[in-house]
C-alpha cells in the first residue's frame, strides 16, 4: 500500500472486532485491524489517535498504525482521556471521598481534572463551598444547571481542544442531562433509564462522542464508566500525597522527612489544616484513601 492512502483520524468506537474512526474532516470510515496487533498484545482503543488505509466501495479499511497514547484507562478501556470531569450535584449528595478518589486516579494518569456542580438550581451555594474546599487542589469547579442552560458555555470552553474529556460521578447526578444539554445530543437520562432499567448505567461501551462546535471539536465519551472505581492496586503509599497539589509547599517542612501527613507529630501539613490554610476535609479524606493504599498494599504479598 503506498502511503498517500493513509489517513489520519480517531477510533469512536467498535463493534463485533470492527474500529469506527473518523478522519479530520469528520466522516466515519469502519476499519479492520491488522493481526500484528494482536501479535504485539496490543488492543486498539477508543480514543486512539490512529492512522489507517480508507475502505473502498463496499470494503472496510485498515488500521494501520497507533499513535503513542498520553493517556490509558482499562475499565473502561479508553485512551488519551486528557480532561476528567467529576460531576457532583446537591442531591443525591455529593460523596467526596469519591470525588477525592477520582481525581488522584486522574492525576496518576496524568489527565486534568475539574468538577462540575450540577443541578445548581436546586441549591445555588453549593458550588461555591466546593470552590473553597478545592482551592489550592488544581482543579477548577464549575457551576451547572443542566436542566436550565446555565453555566454551559463555560464547560464548552474548558472541553474545547481536549484530545477527549469523559464526564464521571454518581449516577443520578445528570452526567448524561448534561451532555444533551451541552452538545444537543439525546442521551437516555435517569427518567428513562429508571424505569427500564432500575436506575442502572445505561451506558456499556465507551463510544467518543465529536460534536462541532463553532469554536472547534468537543471530543467526550458517552461513557459512565469511571465510576466507583478502586484505587490502582499496584499504588505505593508513598505516591498518594503527590496527588495533592495542597501538600506540595509543605514537602520537607515537617518534622520528620519523608512525612505521610497521616498522624506524625510536627506536621507541617495537620498544623495548615488546623489554621485552615488546607481544607480539614480534604486532609481528613486524604488519611481515608491513605489507609486504603496502604491495607491495599499490603495484601499484594499474601
Ligand atoms: N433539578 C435538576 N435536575 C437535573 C439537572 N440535571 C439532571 N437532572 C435530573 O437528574 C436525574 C438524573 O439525570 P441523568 O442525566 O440521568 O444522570 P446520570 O445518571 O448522571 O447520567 C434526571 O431526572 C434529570 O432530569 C439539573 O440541572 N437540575
Ligand atoms: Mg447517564
Ligand atoms: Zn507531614
Amino acid at each position: 500500500m503506498s502511503s498517500e492512502m493513509m489517513k489520519q483520524g480517531v477510533l469512536v468506537r467498535g463493534f463485533g472486532g470492527f474500529y469506527v474512526a473518523v478522519d479530520d474532516e469528520g466522516t466515519e470510515h469502519i476499519l479492520r485491524c491488522k493481526k500484528k496487533f494482536r501479535r504485539m498484545h496490543i488492543s486498539p482503543l477508543v480514543g486512539d489517535e490512529i492512522v489507517f488505509i480508507p475502505g473502498e466501495g463496499e470494503e472496510h479499511g485498515w488500521l494501520e498504525d497507533i499513535l503513542p497514547r498520553k493517556t490509558e484507562c482499562l475499565r473502561p478501556p479508553v485512551a488519551n482521556v486528557s480532561l476528567l470531569l467529576v460531576v457532583i450535584c446537591p442531591s443525591p449528595e455529593p460523596d467526596l471521598l469519591l470525588v477525592d478518589r477520582l481525581l488522584v486516579r486522574a492525576r496518576l494518569q496524568g489527565m486534568k481534572t475539574a468538577i462540575v456542580v450540577n443541578k445548581c438550581d436546586l441549591d445555588p451555594t453549593l458550588a461555591e463551598r466546593i470552590r473553597v474546599q478545592y482551592a489550592g487542589a488544581e482543579c477548577p469547579v464549575l457551576a451547572a444547571s443542566a436542566k436550565q442552560a446555565q453555566g454551559l458555555d463555560a464547560l464548552r470552553e474548558i472541553m474545547l481542544g481536549e484530545s477527549c474529556c469523559c464526564l464521571t460521578g454518581q449516577s443520578g447526578v445528570g452526567k448524561s442531562t448534561l451532555l444533551n444539554a451541552l452538545l444537543g445530543l439525546e442521551l437516555e437520562t435517569g427518567d428513562i433509564s429508571e424505569k427500564i432499567q432500575r436506575g442502572k448505567n445505561t451506558t456499556r461501551h465507551a463510544q467518543m462522542l465529536i460534536s462541532k462546535q463553532p469554536e472547534g471539536d468537543i471530543r467526550v465519551l458517552d461513557t459512565a464508566g469511571f465510576s466507583l472505581l478502586e484505587l490502582d492496586a499496584k499504588m505505593e503509599p508513598e505516591k498518594l500525597r503527590k496527588c495533592y497539589p495542597e501538600f506540595a509547599e509543605h514537602e520537607g517542612a515537617c518534622r520528620f522527612t519523608p512525612c505521610m501527613h497521616d498522624r506524625e507529630p510536627g506536621c507541617s501539613v495537620t498544623a495548615a489544616a488546623a489554621a485552615g490554610e488546607i481544607d480539614p476535609g480534604r486532609v481528613e479524606r486524604y488519611r481515608q484513601l491513605l489507609a486504603d493504599v496502604r491495607e491495599t498494599w499490603k495484601q499484594r504479598y499474601n
